[in-house]
């Protein structure tokens, strides 16, 4: 595509002029064809400043996770080559839905601003303007439909290693699908799937990062945390959602390589959950006692103040 050809040119040279004699020589198009593309960038945020004898200058980039700001810093094979970018949405993952059947395995939707984001059991989650990561990842893993709830911990460590990364900041995991930062929720991980009795049609892995809001609702003041809140610095969100999917991406393909005893010792490493005496809100009843491990299936082992020992696949954890 011309336009990302030209972004790319623009980046290599940024802080210097390029003429519009050269770009539209190396891109082979016409002067004009520059110009409005130029215009189209500046539209869009990019700070491009032209000069009559000098040619254009790349000054700075929007603050926006679309694909020529965020692939830069991709490492995948698969995961986010077919990449949307949304300004605004109602959910990524909605939308994940309705398109989940005729696009790649690895598609990835990304939004800016979600204004009907969800988490699960229909609760909702505040997706406010360009402070997060609000996306979603379309896969179409051969396993079945039972082991989807695995993605969830692939995601989960892909996220808290992501935020190791990239900021060296250690945040952890509250079993099944939360990621804590100083005990206040900075993650929400929904997964959702379209499945035959024995063979999934396509899983869709909704992440939700609170990276540089600072601005909750009352409801959630005290519960809801951001990176930016927590590190007292504004945080690179390309970078980070980069990491993810590279993340991502390696732990997935170990896991259908190696199966998930090979991601069960870092779940558990990242774990909060683990340890701490708890309280499961399950789809089989209420359920006191102590987390003791995460199975080899990935379901949560409480054992109760009776002794027993129960595995629990999804549940609702308070401590
Ligand atoms: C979740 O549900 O944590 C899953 C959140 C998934 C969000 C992503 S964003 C991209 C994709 N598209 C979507 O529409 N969704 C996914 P759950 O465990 O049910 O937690 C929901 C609860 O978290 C709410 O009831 C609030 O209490 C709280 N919450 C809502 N918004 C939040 C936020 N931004 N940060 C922290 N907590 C939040």
């Amino acid at each position: 595509m011309l336009r990302q050809r030209l972004l790319r040119l623009l980046k290599e040279n940024k802080g210097e002029y390029i003429s519009g004699q050269k770009l539209s020589e190396q891109l082979n198009v016409s002067r004009t064809a520059i110009w409005k593309h130029i215009n189209e960038l500046k539209n869009e945020g990019y700070q491009i400043e032209a000069h009559r004898k000098m040619g254009y200058i790349l000054l700075s980039e929007p603050d926006l996770l679309t694909y020529e700001e965020v692939s830069p810093y991709l490492s995948t094979n698969f995961l986010g080559k077919y990449y949307m970018h949304k300004l605004v949405i109602d959910s990524t993952n909605n939308f994940a839905k309705e398109i989940a059947s005729n696009v790649p395995d690895g598609t990835v939707i990304i939004a800016e601003e979600q204004t009907a984001g969800r988490g699960r059991l229909g609760r909702s989650w505040i997706s406010q303007k360009g402070c997060g990561i609000w996306m979603s990842i379309i896969l179409k893993p051969n396993i079945q439909p039972k082991e989807a709830i695995n993605l969830t911990q692939l995601a989960a460590i892909s996220v808290v290693k992501a935020i190791e990364e990239v900021f060296h900041v250690e945040s952890k995991i509250k079993w099944p699908n939360d990621i804590i930062l100083n005990n206040k929720k900075v993650c929400g991980i929904l997964t959702e799937m379209s499945s035959e009795i024995d063979k999934i049609n396509y899983v869709i892995i909704g992440i939700g990062v609170n990276v540089n809001c600072d601005n909750f609702p009352e409801e959630l003041k005290g519960k809801a945390t951001s990176l930016y809140l927590e590190t007292n610095s504004k945080v690179d969100r390309k970078k980070l959602t980069a990491s993810i999917l590279n993340n991502l991406e390696f732990y997935y393909n170990a896991y259908l390589q190696k199966g998930f005893e090979y991601i069960r010792p870092i779940c558990i490493e990242k774990s909060i959950t683990i340890g701490r005496q708890i309280k499961v809100i399950a789809n089989e009843g209420e359920i006191e006692g102590k987390a003791v491990t995460i199975d080899n299936n990935g379901s949560l082992v409480v054992e109760t103040k009776e002794g027993k020992r129960l595995s629990i696949m999804s549940g609702d954890v308070s401590v």
